[in-house]
């Protein structure tokens, strides 16, 4: 009885250790077709330690499994970036993503922040709200004016 269970412990040990590190992860990657697909899936596995890359058109998830000791997520993300696509962590450089076929160029998410200073009525509110600095910044500029 005891034998057996020293036996199961030990072989709950080795379990434990050989599942140790592998983690499977899902992220978000923008492309378009079956050609996307592939590019996708062989740059992900080209990556050392990425056991199995799986892409879907359809959803954009790209699920992933990987052996944490040998890579990371970002290491992931840089893969996918070099051959052109977009992550929802990092993006792909433009140069990447100009010499993707025509087909496969997907729509770009717009690049954050770039909207910000634009936004009239914000710039306005905090404006007001600090008063005596009204018209120094250049964001006052015009806009309150033309408001009254
Ligand atoms: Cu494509």
């Amino acid at each position: 009885m005891k034998k057996l269970s020293v036996l199961f412990a030990s072989l709950m040990m080795l379990t434990i250790t050989s599942f140790a590190g592998v983690k499977t992860e899902k992220l978000k990657v923008y492309g378009k077709c079956g050609m996307c697909e592939s590019r996708i899936e062989t740059a992900v596995k080209a990556v050392d330690g990425v056991s199995t890359a799986d892409w879907d058109k359809d959803t954009k998830m790209l699920e992933v499994t990987f052996d944490e000791s040998k890579t990371d997520i970002h290491k992931i993300n840089k893969a996918v970036n070099a051959v052109g696509h977009d992550t929802e962590m990092m993006r792909a450089e433009d140069k990447a993503y100009e010499n993707l076929p025509g087909c496969c160029k997907y729509d770009r998410a717009p690049m954050k922040g770039m909207k910000m200073n634009h936004d009239q009525s914000d710039a306005g509110s905090s404006c007001k709200s600090k008063g005596m600095e009204m018209g120094t910044k250049s964001c006052c500029n015009g806009k309150t004016d033309a408001k009254h």
